[in-house]
């Protein structure tokens, strides 16, 4: 999974870059960075404790930072975004001395959020412009029509304000634009960057009118105080309990970023055990067992005979003891939909 970090400048955005994935990025300087954030996972830290595996491997999201959007300049950002699954728009409601705030009145996220909205709309339409001009000087051809109508529309409305995830398109329409990355068409996940106050007293100025935005979008939603978990991660182990509890923090900005991303994004993880590696991957919800064994390797999915398969409830349930005998261990065939959780063995002959 890509996710890419947005926002206007001096907001958090690198800070929660560096939360995620633990190294330092280079967008302050005019540049992306790519990084890779381990997702956490208190099953694998089981099943790990369970195998001793000696390898375990998490979930892996490949986080991008950019620098700041700015009008005029924020689709030479964008571009850096490849592939990206979703973006998190960093929001700021941090009070700051030593940060200047962008609007004369103070702190207001909700504007922010606006203004990201705007950039990534008015991307969309100076993209959709150029080839609008390029499909004109092209050949007439029937496609070439098709497209030209498309874009037109699309293009109109993008200027009126309307991000591509709101106009109404046909399938087949959907299906004319595969293969173009349209900013206002991705998932949006709302990180609103608080600071130790608000993150207690959970309110900041504009929550309700930022949160309803969400509501509305259907975009997840959360209030992360990132400097200071920051700062909590790089104390020693031991101490960090305490300080998280202090702060009602029960869960790290990144576990709860994972978790609003694969549920968004329809993703679940499915389990491969045993006492070389324990592992998590990926799938979208729906995968069958047969397409599930393909993550794994090409030859396993094509020769798939059965896939044994225990969910990790029952797994943990009987402490991962006798799960024949318990009838938890089941044979399932090719058709079989994956469930999270599941801990699988395939069986093929190639
Ligand atoms: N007090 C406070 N300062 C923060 C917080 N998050 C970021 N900052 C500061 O705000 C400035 C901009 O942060 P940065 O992550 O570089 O923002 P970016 O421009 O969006 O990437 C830096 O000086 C940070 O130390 C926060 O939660 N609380
Ligand atoms: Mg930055």
């Amino acid at each position: 999974m890509n996710i890419g970090i947005v926002g206007v400048p001096q907001v958090g955005k690198s800070t929660f870059y560096r939360l995620l994935t633990q190294t330092e990025p280079e967008a302050s300087k005019g540049k992306a960075t790519v990084g890779i954030a381990r997702v956490p996972d208190a099953r694998i830290d089981y099943l790990s404790a369970f195998y001793r595996p000696r390898k375990t491997t998490y979930a892996k999201i490949n986080v991008t930072d950019i620098p700041g959007l700015e009008p005029g300049r924020s689709g030479e950002f964008l571009s850096a975004l490849k592939d990206i699954d979703a973006m998190v728009v960093v929001l700021r409601a941090f009070e700051a001395q030593h940060v200047p705030t962008r609007f004369e009145d103070g702190i207001n996220p909700y504007a922010e959020l606006h203004e990201v909205i705007n950039e990534l709309t008015i991307t969309d339409w100076a993209m959709a412009d150029t080839r609008l001009s390029r499909l004109r000087k092209g050949a007439k051809q029937a496609q070439t029509a098709q497209d030209i109508a498309l874009f037109t529309r699309i293009a109109e409305q993008l200027e009126q304000g309307v991000p591509l995830r709101r106009q109404s398109l046909t399938k087949e329409e959907r299906l004319q634009l595969q293969g173009i990355t349209f900013y206002s068409d991705l998932p949006l996940i709302v990180v609103v960057n608080t600071d130790e106050e608000e993150l207690l007293s959970g309110q900041y100025p504009g929550k309700m009118d930022v949160a309803a935005w969400c509501e509305a979008e259907h975009a997840p939603y959360l209030e992360i105080c990132a400097q200071v978990e920051m700062e909590i991660a790089e104390l020693p182990e031991e101490d960090r309990q305490a300080f998280m509890q202090d702060l009602g923090i029960t869960e790290s900005g990144l576990a709860r970023l994972a978790r609003a991303a694969y549920a968004h994004l329809g993703l679940i993880s499915f389990f491969t055990v045993g006492e070389d590696e324990v592992k998590a991957w990926t799938i979208r919800q729906g995968t069958t067992a047969k397409q599930a064994a393909g993550k794994i390797h090409s030859d396993i999915e094509r020769g798939f005979i059965r896939a044994e398969v225990v969910s990790y409830h029952d797994f943990t349930a009987y402490g991962g003891q006798k799960l024949k005998e318990h009838a938890v261990l089941r044979l399932e065939g090719k058709e079989y939909v994956m469930q999270d959780g599941d801990i699988v063995n395939f069986r093929f002959n190639v």
